[in-house]
């Protein structure tokens, strides 16, 4: 066998430095490196927590996709009924490190795109704003992005401390992957450095080619040793994480599964009735809205399977800690933390022995996306094993 010559190894260790160099180094916004190819703006407008990271995965495909840095946006947090009263931005990097996402793609945030790039780059007088033609014609000119209209659009772009000047509209376009080169031609990074977007260039749901980027969402350091405190002073491994979403807000959006009005894709739901509408498996009220004794069915069957030794009860409203407790005679220990941050909720159950979440809820799909990544096992009420598809599917 003719040995590799030496110097064609040599060559692809300098290429692949070279290349990692250019990613990581080259363009840094801390140091006001400007990328020739353009940013992505956009405000995650639409829903809580749970859209707005399915929001942020398919905008970084998007970036990608376009070759432009993503400028991630903080997370708005809907304080409405606790102080202060209003909604609050949460820095990206407060709950997840900005570092590893750089290994799918360049990324800024938008807190330092505004404060290293923006006064020199992308100054007052020079803010575009891009939005669909059909989106503009609900403004009074019919011809203005309604980049700041009412909440929580105004008092996102008013944080970042941003006016918009012009309105370039666009129609005939999507953001899926089809439309890559209409969006090249469209909008080339010279004439159209920054793209800001009313909303996220993406899918809620998120769609199942994105699923994967929930790898490079890695907590930060210290909201893992948080999540870290909280397991070990009061869970004993193994243990079972469940979500409870039950709240009103969501008995009222699971009655449009009772009426007939929606078919088995809501909301998250793909998640496990399956993608493809062709193939999807029925959804049932107990996937949506389990009721308590399907509760108390799902846990008993999973604190057995595992033989766990204790719950942990993530909420929306009731924890049915008591119920729950009685199912094992006080040998399992039952804990519900209700934290101020939904996200400790979302470690803790990140980081259980098996998940129970919600089939339809994008706040149980976070945590079912990250524990795919991990290896570890999940089931959803209503649906006690996964991956079993009807027919075609089956080996
Ligand atoms: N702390 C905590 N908050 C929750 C829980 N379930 C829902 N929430 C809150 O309700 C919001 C639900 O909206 P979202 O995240 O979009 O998920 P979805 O509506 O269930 O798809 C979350 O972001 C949380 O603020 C939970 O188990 N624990
Ligand atoms: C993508 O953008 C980066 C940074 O501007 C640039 O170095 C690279 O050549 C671009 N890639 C393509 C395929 O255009
Ligand atoms: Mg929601």
């Amino acid at each position: 066998m003719a040995a590799r010559p030496k110097h064609l190894k040599l060559f692809i260790v300098t290429y692949l430095h070279v290349t990692v160099l250019s990613l990581h180094v080259f363009i840094d916004a801390a140091d006001g490196t400007w990328d020739e190819n353009g940013y992505i703006l956009y405000c995650p407008c639409m829903g809580r927590f749970g859209n707005q990271v399915d929001h942020f995965l398919g905008s970084l495909a998007f970036a990608k996709m376009l070759n432009r840095t993503l400028a991630v946006p903080p997370w708005i947090v809907y304080r409405h009924h606790a102080p202060p009263f209003q909604n609050v931005h949460v820095p990206y990097s407060e709950y997840f490190q900005l570092e590893p996402v750089k290994q799918y793609h360049r990324v800024v945030s938008l807190e330092d795109f505004m404060e290293h790039l923006a006064p020199k780059h992308w100054p007052p007088g020079q803010r575009v704003a891009y939005c669909f033609e059909s989106a503009a014609h609900r403004s009074i000119d019919k011809k203005s992005c309604p980049m700041k209209d009412g909440n929580p659009f105004g008092p996102f772009w008013d944080h970042i401390g941003v006016d918009f000047d012009r309105s370039v509209l666009f129609g005939g376009l999507s953001f899926s992957s089809y439309y890559q080169p209409h969006w090249i031609k469209r909008f080339p990074p010279k004439e159209h450095p920054v793209l800001a977007l009313p909303g996220a260039p993406a899918q809620f749901p998120i769609l199942e080619e994105h699923i994967g980027l929930q790898e490079y969402v890695v907590w930060s350091e210290k909201m893992a040793q948080e999540g870290e405190d909280h397991i070990r002073r009061l869970l004993n491994r193994p243990y079972v994480g469940i979500h409870l979403r039950i709240g009103s807000d969501w008995q009222n959006a699971c009655k449009l599964l009772k009426s007939g009005d929606t078919g088995p894709h809501f909301m998250a739901s793909p998640q496990c009735v399956g993608y493809d509408r062709q193939t999807a498996l029925p959804l049932t009220m107990n996937m949506c809205l389990p009721d308590l004794s399907e509760i108390r069915r799902a846990v008993k069957l999973w604190v057995k399977n595992t033989n766990s030794q204790s719950v942990y009860i993530a909420t929306d409203s009731e924890s049915h800690t008591a119920e729950i407790q009685k199912l094992f005679k006080g040998k399992v220990k039952v804990v519900s933390l209700q934290p101020d941050t939904a996200q400790i909720d979302l470690y803790i159950l990140g980081q259980a022995d098996h998940f129970i979440g919600n089939c339809v809820s994008s706040f149980s799909a976070f945590v079912k996306r990250e524990r795919d990544v991990h290896g570890r096992p999940s089931s959803f009420f209503g649906m006690d094993y996964l991956g079993k598809r009807k027919g075609k599917e089956e080996l």
